[in-house]
């Protein structure tokens, strides 16, 4: 039996991070059987970070290999009937949410002071209140410092929301009228856009990039048919 760790709820979401949601998807997709272990500390993860599913004592961290395990032992091919060259834009848009706008909307939650409030009282609520103060200014300066180092912490709020946008018209070309990312059925692209796209739009504080989601509504149409399509637990 495979168990899938993941972060716990928070801001509607059946879990705080959307890699977490991409991985719980894809197995439900796949029709494996698994079993959630939901804890909010990452720390004695194999690289630090959630998603991990276990199998057979192995461990395999990070979405991307998760994707990969699932598909060699289910027989199932994410991008089936992609074309190589549509395959090859689905690895760009994959990249392009997880690298890139997965870093604005951590901004977004760690940066700003009015949502990281909402941030520090969810995430960390299972931790004992006499340690909670001293682990979260940790966390927090931990997770600045990150987003220093990956660079998009050294933009302004304008900056980073112009670069988000410009990655949300490139979503909404490439979907056009299509159910979805590649045609009428999911392939591995939505497996990752869709639990950003909510991750943005679940933020407490709505910025400016969840804002374009929500005006925009093909995106939010999209948003809502993968949501019903993808999510194991619906939301
Ligand atoms: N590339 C990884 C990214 C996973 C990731 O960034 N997970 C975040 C939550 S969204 C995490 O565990 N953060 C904890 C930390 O950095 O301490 C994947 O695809 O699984």
């Amino acid at each position: 039996m495979i168990t899938l760790t993941i972060f716990p709820e928070a801001f509607g979401e059946p879990s705080a991070s959307p890699f977490c949601m991409k991985a719980w998807c894809m197995l439900h997709a796949a029709g494996l059987p698994f079993e959630l272990n939901v804890t909010p500390d990452p720390r004695k993860a194999p690289k630090g970070k959630f998603p991990i599913i276990e199998l057979d004592g192995v461990a395999i961290a990070d979405s991307e290999q998760i994707r990969t395990h699932i598909e060699a032992i289910s027989g199932r091919d994410f991008d089936e009937g992609l074309s190589a060259r549509e395959r090859a834009v689905s690895q760009s848009l994959i990249r392009m949410v997880e690298e890139h706008v997965y870093f604005a909307i951590l901004m977004d939650r760690w940066g700003e002071d009015d949502n990281w409030a909402h941030v520090r009282r969810v995430f960390f609520s299972d931790f004992p209140w006499i340690l909670r103060g001293m682990i979260t200014r940790v966390a927090r300066k931990q997770a600045l410092q990150g987003l220093q180092g990956q660079g998009m912490g050294r933009h302004t709020a304008e900056e980073r929301f112009d670069r988000a946008r410009r990655d949300m018209m490139a979503i909404r070309e490439i979907l056009g009228d299509k159910p979805f990312l590649f045609g009428d059925q999911p392939t591995a692209a939505d497996y990752s856009v869709v639990p950003m796209l909510r991750a943005a739009i679940v933020t407490p504080v709505t910025k400016p990039l969840g804002q374009f989601i929500k005006d925009d509504p093909a995106l939010m149409a999209y948003v809502t048919r993968g949501t019903d399509r993808l999510y194991p637990t619906g939301v």
